[in-house]
Parts: C-alpha cells; sequence; structure tokens
C-alpha cells in the first residue's frame, strides 16, 4: 500500500518568514549543489520528480501583514504553507515518497496537512507523524512567546490551534488534520512552559534527550515505532536543530546537549527500515549562521536524507 521508495518527488521551499532570522530559505540551493538530488540518483538509484525550482513564494508575498493573535507574518506564512500543502499532495496522491527541503519548521504546516489529506483519500488511513526537534514546536499563537509561526506548527496540525480566518490557516480542515494520538516526539529539550502542559494534558509520546540518555537510541526507536504501530504510514519532520551544535551548528535556535550525527542517522535508518515511510521534511538548515560550520551542517542534512530514504552503512 505504501509508496516505492525509489520514486521521489522533491519539493524546495525556500521559506524564513516563520522566524526572524534570515538565510534558512537558502538551504535547499546549499543541499542540491552539494549533490544531493544526484547521490539520490545515483546511489540510491531512485527515480526523482523535481521541477528544478527553489520556491521563494514571491508571487503570495501580501501587500500588507500585521501580527493577529501575536503570531508574526500570519498571511504569508499562511498562503506559502497553503501552496506547499497541495506540492506535496499532489506528489503524495500520485504514490510518491515526497521529500520537502525547507525553509524553517513553519512549513511542516503544508507537508504534513498535504501527505494526511493525499493519505487519507488514497488509502484511508491516517498518517504517523515523527518529530525529531529540540523543540516541541506545538505552541498556540496565545502560549507562544515569540510570535514566530516556526514554533506553532504541531498545534495547527493537531487542530489544538484554530482560526477562521482563511487567510489565517483557516483553510486548514479535518482531511488535513493529525492525531495527537498519531504524533511521536524525538530529541526534545527545550520546551516552552505553556507546551509542556499541551504535552502532558493531550498526552503526546515524547522522548526528550533525557529519554535517549537513559535508554539508548535503539530502545528509543523501538518505543516510538512501537506507539505507532506496524503498517502504518509515517512522515518523519527532521529538525536538524535536533542534531547537537556540535554536529550542525548553523540553524536558527540552536540547543546544546542534542542528538550526535550517528543517532540522528540511526533514527532515520530505523524508519527507513519500516518501509513505511511516506514522507520526509529537512528543516532549518541555515547556511549564513556559524558559516564555518556550514558545510558541517549541509553534510549532516544530506546524510538525514541519505539515511532516511533507505542507505545503509553494508
Ligand atoms: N523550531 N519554542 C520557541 C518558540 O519560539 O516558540 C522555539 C521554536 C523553535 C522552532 O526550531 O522549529
Ligand atoms: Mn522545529
Ligand atoms: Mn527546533
Ligand atoms: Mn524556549
Amino acid at each position: 500500500f505504501l509508496p516505492d521508495r525509489h520514486d521521489l518527488g522533491v519539493v524546495a521551499v525556500g521559506f524564513s518568514g516563520g522566524q526572524p532570522k534570515p538565510g534558512v530559505d537558502a538551504a535547499p540551493m546549499a543541499l542540491i549543489e552539494a549533490g544531493l538530488i544526484q547521490q539520490l540518483e545515483e546511489d540510491l538509484e531512485m527515480k526523482v520528480s523535481y521541477d528544478g525550482t527553489v520556491h521563494n513564494y514571491s508571487e503570495l508575498l501580501p501587500s500588507d501583514d500585521p501580527d493577529y493573535r501575536g503570531m508574526k507574518r500570519p498571511k504569508f506564512a499562511s498562503a506559502v504553507t497553503k501552496e506547499v500543502s497541495e506540492q506535496v499532495y499532489n506528489h503524495a496522491k500520485s504514490g510518491k515518497l515526497v521529500l520537502t527541503l525547507g525553509g524553517d519548521h513553519s512549513i511542516a504546516i503544508g507537508t504534513v496537512s498535504g501527505t494526511a489529506k493525499a493519505i487519507r483519500e488514497r488509502l484511508g488511513r491516517e498518517i504517523a507523524v515523527i518529530w525529531v526537534d529540540a523543540h516541541a514546536d506545538i505552541n498556540t499563537p496565545e502560549t507562544s512567546d515569540s510570535g514566530n509561526i516556526h514554533g506553532m506548527p504541531v498545534a495547527f496540525l493537531a487542530g489544538l490551534a484554530k482560526e477562521d480566518r482563511e487567510d489565517v490557516f483557516g483553510w486548514l480542515k479535518d482531511e488535513h488534520r493529525l492525531s495527537t494520538k498519531k504524533l511521536v516526539y524525538i530529541g526534545l529539550r527545550d520546551i516552552d512552559r505553556g507546551e509542556k502542559t499541551i504535552l502532558r494534558e493531550h498526552g503526546i509520546k515524547a522522548f526528550s534527550m533525557h529519554d535517549v540518555d537513559r535508554h539508548g537510541i535503539g530502545k528509543i526507536m523501538d518505543m516510538a515505532l512501537g506507539w505507532i504501530g506496524s503498517d502504518t504510514p509515517i512522515h518523519l519532520s527532521f529538525d536538524i536543530d535536533a542534531l547537537d551544535p556540535m554536529y550542525a551548528p548553523s540553524t536558527g535556535t540552536a540547543v546544546r546537549g542534542g542528538l550526535t550525527l550517528r543517532e540522528g542517522d540511526f533514527i532515520c535508518e530505523c524508519v527507513a527500515e519500516t518501509g513505511s515511510l511516506i514522507a520526509l521534511d529537512l528543516v532549518e538548515v541555515n547556511p549564513s549562521l556559524d558559516e564555518q560550520g556550514a558545510s558541517d551542517t549541509v553534510r549532516a542534512g544530506l546524510s538525514i536524507v541519505r539515511c532516511a530514504l533507505g542507505d545503509t552503512l553494508l
């Protein structure tokens, strides 16, 4: 029932408006220039559908975009993620595995909603999401201190944040949404107070760095995949800041005490082994921050993508 992993759709999203730091929009080009598409085609023998464009969605830029419910650039983020949702939906609907290169993590409002809708229509199934991140990105507009939408995607996707205004995420309907029971976090270590309450009240499955230290990443993956259950379509949303800044320094909200590169790759290898991966996001690589570390960060991103798409050590 799942896509042939050799048939891949790629969406390159040069969007940085979910947070204040410029440069994260340059990540797709940096990853592609480092050889990503070529490696997928040659080393992993994939058939890649890519329109050859890093979209910046400038045609969607609203003439004015005032804060709304504390959110910054709400109309632009809403319009871009709606478009991303359709791009991802179109690939997933035709049975392709979808790789989206961000961009900041707000774009996951588009990617996850697109796969959720396509898999509902194509297979009559709900997707599960594995969210690998230092952060939970589950603030509602009201719990957020920063107003940055990249800290809110999960709240909108899970229906914990809702809005009627069509031009501010009102386009998100039930068919786009994700159940809080089908969400698993790995790598958490910087959670806002309001987010902790939300995670607790909804009984959301979350493996923090404390859990990784206690059990080891092997056991964590057994537990994470066990929670999801076999034969469930998996969308993996990988924020590069899940990795320790030692391995991925060029990112907008770096937090020390993170995953090693091997632990990150291992998570992806385990997801690949399930054969149930339907979509992968790689987000928050910002080559213009910590420029000395940019090539390491891009290479770490490349490695994460290859492992998730089925590259093996032997
Ligand atoms: N990310 N919790 C903080 C906020 O602004 O809401 C940080 C969010 C980071 C988001 O890394 O994708
Ligand atoms: Mn994130
Ligand atoms: Mn993060
Ligand atoms: Mn914080």
